[in-house]
Order: structure tokens, then C-alpha cells, then sequence
């Protein structure tokens, strides 16, 4: 067995990681070699910038057929704490974007049993109509998968319709762990790892780019967190369909898991630093601000991230109900600028696409 010295060297000079040599490095190495070798790495992509987008959340319900233990979002039909949104409340709140310099909007949700196929397209048309110029990043690959099998069409058949209503891009939702023992242990009657790559196999083949996620933190070992980004890995060198990695941090307020605790911020930043180690070929690691908290965001571009998603605008429940320390997250422009350069990065805003936009107020 290599010492994680050997491989670090290695790794400097750009070999790609094993699954043996990830486990020893990932064990073994001290946090500062880890974010000497991930902000390395980092450079090599995206030089001194990190980026940011102006964006908002679209959750249409918090109703869900399925009862991840994790989740502290969903709630039961019919309680006082479930949500349904109409169009028409919808349109309203997509409304008041016009003319304020969004580029994006994040629209996910609970998997509602009765929402269809077309009830999703015309979400996006409706969006749309009132944010012609606004790119959305819509549905968790489970949240397709469902409403595709629902309306009895192949996953082709469903993405190219969700694509010519307007959907522009895929979030990383859904992945939890890939791994089936803990996955059926995590989430047990959610749709399956199977089924959230073939929906990113065949975005990727549409010409789709996505984003993908990892949920750690909880009851997996750090042998599940290196399986589930090396089949990341894989099926980024077939499609090069991957744009962004985001681990996310479980959060343990108000769902069936509570009793687990949260890992610490050495944890996080160990996470960050060898997502961007073995993901050689995915451009962008995120660190979502509304999970992590500002400090650790903060850090955690010392540590190989290059992303700090967006604005976001008070419009995302799934992080405060789970225990994030913004219950009403929202970032200005000016504020994400500061917190990059006040970690000695460049600021740069993108599009969806990381496009680089080049206006700054
Ligand atoms: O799939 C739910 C996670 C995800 C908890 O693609 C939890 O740009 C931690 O995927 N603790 C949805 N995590 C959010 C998501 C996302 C967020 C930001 C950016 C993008 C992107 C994607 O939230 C779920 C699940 O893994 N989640 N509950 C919790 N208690």
C-alpha cells in the first residue's frame, strides 16, 4: 500500500486517483495537504475565480410520495404545514423577478402524487412567459423519473418535452448515496441510484448539462463517499455531461435521523477538497452557501471550490427547516463579491452555463 505522501506527490503531478489510493489519502492526509493539492487544483481550471450566479428557488409543494428519513422539508397532504402552490400563486412569485437582473431559477420539490408530465411542462412554459431571458434549472432526476414513468413515455421521450418547453439545465438533486445498502437504508422508498443516472445519461445524450450532488454525513462510510464519486467519474468521461459537483452536508433539525448528529467543518472541508481530487473531470465544485453557512463557504475556497451558487432571495425552505443557520437565506451581489475577495479569490458572476457575465453591480 502507497503512504498518502507518495500518492499526494502524485497527485500534484496530476495522476488520477484509485479507489485505493483515494481511501488511504483521504484517511491519512493532513487537512492542509488536502487544500494545498484541491486549491491546486482548483487553478488549474479557474485560475483565481470563483463564481456566483443571481438565482431563486421555485418549490411548487412540499408534499412527497416518498419519506426519505433525512428530509425535514416534506410534510404529510392535508397538514398544517404542507404547501401546494397554484400556477397562479406561482406565477406571482416568478413575477416579481422581472427586470431585477436574475439569470436562473432553481425550481424542486416534493414528488407530488398527482402533479403530471404536462402539469411540469407547463410550469416551465409559465416561467417562461413571465422571465423570457431566465435560464431554469429544473427537477431532481427522481422528481423525472416519476412524472416520466407516470406519463408512460420512455426517459428520452419525457426530457425532450420538459427541453422544448424550456428547461435548460438539470440541479444534482436525488443522488444522496449511491450505494444500495445505505441508500435503502437512508431513503428507502425513493427512486433508486439506477434510475438517476439513466435520467443523466440521456439528458447528457440530449445535450443536457447537469449538475450532480452527494449527501454524506450521516450512517456511510468514507468507502460509499469514494464509490459514489467514482460513479460520478465514470459516466463524466463517457458524457462530459457533468458542469458542477455539490457535496451536501446532512443536516440533522426536524427529520427521522436527528439522533445522527452533524459531522464537523474538518469534515466538510476533507469532503470538498477530495470531490475535486477524484472528479479530475467535472470544471466545478460548489459549496452552497445556504447549507454550509458563510464561514464554512468561506473556507471551503481554500479547499478546492470554485462555486458559491446564488442570491437565492429568501426562496429555498429545504436548508432552514433542516437546520441551516439562515432561515431566510438571501446573499446580495455585493456581499457574495466580498466574500470571495474577502478570501483573496476573484468574483466572477455566470450564467447557468458559466457563462461569464461580465456586470458587477
Ligand atoms: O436531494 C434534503 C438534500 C437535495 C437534507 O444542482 C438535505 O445546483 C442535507 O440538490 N441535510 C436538494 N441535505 C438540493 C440540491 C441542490 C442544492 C443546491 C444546488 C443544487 C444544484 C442542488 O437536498 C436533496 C437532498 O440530498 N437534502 N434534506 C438535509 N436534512
Amino acid at each position: 500500500m502507497r503512504s498518502w505522501q507518495d500518492i499526494a506527490l502524485g497527485v500534484g503531478a496530476g495522476e488520477r486517483l484509485s479507489i485505493e489510493d483515494a481511501l488511504v489519502l483521504w484517511r491519512d492526509a493532513p487537512l492542509w495537504r488536502l487544500g494545498e493539492l484541491a486549491l491546486e487544483r482548483k487553478r488549474k481550471v479557474s485560475g483565481d475565480k470563483v463564481f456566483y450566479n443571481r438565482n431563486f428557488h421555485l418549490e411548487p409543494t412540499n408534499v412527497c410520495l416518498f419519506n426519505c428519513k433525512f428530509c425535514s422539508f416534506r410534510r404529510p397532504r392535508g397538514s398544517a404545514e404542507a404547501w401546494e402552490w397554484s400556477m397562479e400563486q406561482m406565477r406571482e412569485q416568478v413575477k416579481r423577478y422581472a427586470g431585477s437582473g436574475v439569470t436562473e431559477v432553481h425550481i424542486v420539490g416534493g414528488v407530488h402524487p398527482d402533479h403530471s408530465l404536462d402539469y411540469y411542462c407547463d410550469l416551465i412554459r409559465m416561467v417562461k412567459q413571465e422571465l423570457p431571458d431566465v435560464a431554469v434549472k429544473a427537477y431532481t432526476a427522481i422528481e423525472l423519473s416519476y412524472m416520466i414513468q407516470r406519463a408512460g413515455v420512455s426517459v428520452r421521450e419525457g426530457l425532450q418535452r420538459l427541453i422544448d418547453a424550456g428547461m435548460e439545465a438539470i440541479p444534482g438533486g436525488g443522488a444522496e448515496i449511491f450505494d444500495e445498502e445505505v441508500r435503502s437504508w437512508i431513503c428507502p422508498d425513493k427512486g433508486s441510484t439506477a434510475e438517476w443516472f439513466e435520467v443523466h445519461r440521456t439528458a447528457h445524450e440530449l445535450g443536457i448539462k447537469t449538475n450532480a450532488t452527494m449527501l454524506y454525513g450521516h450512517i456511510e462510510e468514507l468507502e460509499h463517499r469514494i464509490d459514489h464519486l467514482m460513479r460520478l467519474r465514470q459516466l463524466r468521461d463517457m458524457t462530459h455531461g457533468f458542469n458542477a459537483f455539490i457535496p451536501l452536508k446532512y443536516r440533522n433539525f426536524g427529520n427521522s435521523m436527528s439522533e445522527i448528529g452533524e459531522v464537523a467543518i474538518t469534515d466538510d472541508l476533507r469532503t470538498l477538497a477530495m470531490s475535486r481530487l477524484i472528479l479530475d473531470n467535472v470544471p466545478h465544485i460548489k459549496a452552497y452557501w445556504v447549507m454550509y453557512g458563510r464561514e464554512t463557504t468561506e473556507m471551503a475556497l481554500m479547499f478546492g471550490a470554485d462555486d458559491i451558487d446564488g442570491t437565492i432571495d429568501d426562496s429555498t425552505k429545504i436548508y432552514s427547516m433542516a437546520g441551516a443557520e439562515d432561515k431566510r437565506p438571501r446573499m446580495s451581489v455585493k456581499q457574495m463579491r466580498e466574500m470571495v475577495s474577502g478570501a483573496g479569490f476573484s468574483a466572477v458572476e455566470r450564467d447557468t452555463h458559466y457563462n461569464e457575465l461580465n456586470y458587477t453591480k
